[in-house]
């Protein structure tokens, strides 16, 4: 049986989590990964945590919930990729103790270029004060101080920061 691992993406609304998230699943399946899931936060806060909001009670019960299930799936050989913004250094540390394998993905990028972009109009909202407990806005982000893999976002293509998780999930010996 294949070891699992979890891929655990990090990093403010905008950032890229999601659509590398997405790349890396499909490259792990090309290469005959049996088990793959995927955590994403749009998906789990429509279901999992459909009665969750943004404090941040809400957010570090949203990450214990995702979590639980990345332990289960992650401690039973599944490819585990998880992308939330998880803005919390002690609630990724409780996830980094707790499931298998687990390797931080920093999705690094300059805040005033996530906010020109803007591409959902949440920075906007957010700086209207139409949405609250905006991270980046009006929440904060705790940066890793210490994740396995960075991705500059302004530097590499999504092809690129793809590669470069695969190199080191090779070079861990993890496929
Ligand atoms: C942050 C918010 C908020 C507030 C709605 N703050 O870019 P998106 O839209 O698609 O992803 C963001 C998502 C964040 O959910 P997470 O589950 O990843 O957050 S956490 O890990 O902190 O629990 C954003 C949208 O929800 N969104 N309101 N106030 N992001």
């Amino acid at each position: 049986m294949n070891d699992g691992f979890t891929l655990w993406f990090t990093g403010w609304s905008g950032s890229g989590k999601t659509t590398l998230a997405i790349e890396v699943e499909k490259s792990l399946k090309k290469y005959g990964i049996p088990y793959v899931q995927r955590l994403d936060g749009d998906i789990v806060r429509r279901d999992l945590s459909r009665d969750l909001g943004f404090t941040k009670k809400d957010r570090d019960e949203n990450i214990r919930r995702v979590t639980f299930v990345a332990e289960l799936l992650s401690k039973n050989g599944v490819a585990t990729l998880v992308s939330f913004i998880s803005p919390y250094r002690e609630a990724r540390a409780t996830a980094r103790s707790r499931c298998h394998n687990f390797i931080e993905i920093f999705m690094k990028c300059d805040p005033e270029i996530l906010k020109n972009r803007d591409v959902k109009g949440f920075y906007q909202k957010a700086k209207n004060q139409q949405i609250h407990n905006f991270t980046g806005v009006s929440d904060p982000y705790e940066e890793p101080l210490d994740p396995e893999i960075t991705i500059d976002s302004g530097r590499l293509s999504v092809a690129e920061a793809r590669d470069l998780i695969i190199q080191h999930l090779k070079n861990k010996g993890l496929m």
